[in-house]
């Protein structure tokens, strides 16, 4: 299987991550790819291609400009300001205040952010772009004729929205391949988030939209991050009503349970009739991740690929979340890995 991906990631990796109060090492980390990386050459099953460079226009079409700007530039900005920890906002647009764009960085880290747990480093921006720049090959590769990829992309995005960062992401990769597939002639394509969290920003982006196909399975809102959006009466809007699906699961679902999910976005996905689908792949619903709280077993991984495989579509696996970091190799190789042996 062709492979996507870049050393760039390295280039984000924040000091700290707020969580319960402290500032610990951040859960999304660098050795995150590395041991995707490692089990890839392991298995000997992979291609490893190198991203082309980054196409900002694409970025475009689904995030907004003013934002796209704001991430360029938030670092530079916030050295300007004399500050000399990672940036990270501390003041937001809330209920009955103006939502206005201000001139200091403090003021525009809130205004475009959706959480604080992620910091803007140095590099934060030229990982980003590398990241999206790889779900952009992998969907070139798929779009001349290669019938799967995987895009290693690190840092993730499937919770950055038209113009808010956060929950780790900063460019949505997903979406960005979504748009890609259909600027270069898709009439339909369909995005499935397994990520163990709502994928509250390709939600976002494509809710007033039929052109894209959005389902979510993940983990209650009421009980999960991003707690905020999630739910199952979020169906679309205007021409995009009818074309977002919602999965929300309880603590503690296994995959016997989770699978019930699938198999219901399955039909949605099936009377649609994409002509490509993009697979939001997080592993953090493993039983072992330590910020989540599904059930699912390594060898479920492998089962849940075959399935995806059945489905019959060009299929373009992006990389979300998975913190439970010594299996994560195991776990995400294990879904490319079922896919290919059931083809
Ligand atoms: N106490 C992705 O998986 N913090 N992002 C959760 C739990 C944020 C996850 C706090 C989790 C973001 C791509
Ligand atoms: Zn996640």
């Amino acid at each position: 299987m062709k492979v996507v991906c870049s050393d760039s990631h390295i280039k984000h990796f924040p000091n700290g991550e707020l969580s319960g109060g402290l500032l610990v090492r951040p859960f999304e980390c660098p050795e995150r790819w590395e041991f995707i990386v490692d089990e890839l050459r392991r298995r000997e099953m992979s291609d490893f291609i190198g991203p082309k460079p980054f196409d900002q226009q694409s970025a475009l079409a689904v995030h907004s400009n003013d934002f796209v700007r704001f991430l360029e530039t938030a670092w530079s900005e916030w050295e300007l300001a004399g500050f000399e920890g990672d940036a990270i906002p501390t003041v937001f647009p809330a209920r009955r205040m103006q939502q206005r764009v201000p001139e200091h960085i403090d003021g525009k880290l809130g205004y475009f952010a959706m959480a604080i747990e992620t910091a803007i480093t140095k590099g934060t921006w030229e990982a980003a772009c590398s990241s999206a720049a790889c779900a952009q090959t992998a969907q070139k590769l798929i779009t001349a004729g290669e019938p799967v990829a995987f895009s290693l992309c690190r840092p993730p995005g499937h919770h950055a929205g038209i113009d808010l960062y956060g929950g780790y992401c900063f460019l949505n990769n997903a979406a960005i391949a979504a748009q890609g597939f259909l600027d270069d002639g898709a009439q339909r394509v369909a995005v499935l988030d397994v990520d163990f969290h709502h994928g509250n920003g390709t939600q976002d982006i494509f809710y007033r939209r039929n052109d894209v196909l959005f389902l979510s399975l993940h983990g209650d809102p009421v009980h999960a991050f991003p707690h905020f959006l999630g739910y199952t009466d979020e169906k679309g809007a205007d021409q995009g009503r009818g074309y977002n699906f919602n999965y929300p699961m309880a603590p503690g679902t296994p995959y016997s349970q989770w699978y019930v999910g699938l198999q219901e976005a399955f039909t949605q996905i099936q009377q649609y009739k994409p002509d490509a689908i993009v697979v939001s792949l997080g592993v953090d619903t493993f039983k072992e991740d330590p910020i989540s709280f599904f059930k699912l077993e390594s060898e479920d991984f492998t089962h849940f690929g075959a399935q995806i495989a059945k489905l019959g579509l060009p299929t373009l696996f992006v990389m979300e979340g998975g913190y439970a970091v010594a299996q994560i190799g195991v776990n995400t190789v294990n879904v490319l890995e079922g896919f290919q042996k059931q083809k």
